[in-house]
């Protein structure tokens, strides 16, 4: 049996935890949870995951022993997974702490920010200009913070870490976020740099063997995932 069992589809919070798992080069087996029909509100998955998002993972051998330990949250698994392994994150203080931050600013920040920007731009069936205007600026402002950062160093923090991981696969989809990556050329070097990576391959082939397309988008899975309320709380 794989150490860790990943619930994931191939959205950019899954291939977080894909590209730590292939450079930490722990086995692992993929639960493949379609966003598109649902499963997301399976019994079984909301036992690990109750926010009914992907990712999740159980990690079967926890380096205190015992049962099994399931984590939900996608920064929460890369922290989980860099302190089991001991890769990843630095263990100094200030070091840990400069990756945490640019972890946390993904997590609170580009993530949010972004996924409204592909809602509006790519999901909503009427133009909402002010929205779609708004999420656009927000990314293109994130874009141009990153890219500041990276222009006296090669990774967001120290060496290739967990922030670099989290940031990375919301910055594949640049071009429907309507952004142009010659505009931010030290963030352009970085993601050619990530891109290159053989564990960065391996992840990104992993995703496409399972669906080539993250979301379907026919009249069940809008219903599915953009009509969520309390109600579907259960
Ligand atoms: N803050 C969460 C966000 C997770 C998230 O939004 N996952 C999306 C896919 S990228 C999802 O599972 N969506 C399912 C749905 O909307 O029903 C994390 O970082 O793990």
């Amino acid at each position: 049996m794989a150490m860790i069992d990943l619930y994931y589809w191939t959205t950019p919070n899954g291939h977080k935890i894909t590209l730590f798992l292939e450079e930490a080069g722990l086995l692992y087996t993929i639960h493949p949870v379609d966003l598109n029909r649902g499963d997301q509100f399976k019994p079984e998955f909301l036992k690990i995951s109750p926010n009914n998002r992907i990712p999740a993972i159980v990690d079967h051998a926890p380096s205190e022993g015992g049962a099994p330990v399931s984590v939900f949250e996608s920064g929460a698994i890369l922290l989980y997974l860099a302190e089991k392994t001991g890769k990843f994150l630095p263990r100094d203080l200030r070091g840990r702490i400069e990756v945490l931050q640019w972890l946390f600013w993904q997590v609170g920040g580009l993530g949010p920010m972004a996924g409204q920007n592909h809602h509006f731009r790519q999901y909503a069936r009427e133009q909402h200009k002010y929205a779609t205007e708004r999420y656009e600026n927000e990314t293109n402002r994130l874009y141009a913070v990153l890219n500041k950062r990276l222009g006296d160093r090669a990774f967001v923090a120290g060496d290739y870490s967990i922030a670099d991981m989290a940031i990375y696969p919301w910055i594949v989809p640049y071009e429907r976020q309507g952004q142009r990556l010659a505009d931010t050329p030290h963030l352009n070097r970085w993601f050619e740099a990530i891109k290159a990576r053989p564990a960065t391959e391996r992840a990104y082939s992993r995703a496409a063997n399972i669906s080539k397309t993250p979301l379907v988008l026919d009249e069940e899975s809008r219903k599915i995932l953009f009509s969520q309320t309390g109600a579907y709380v259960r």
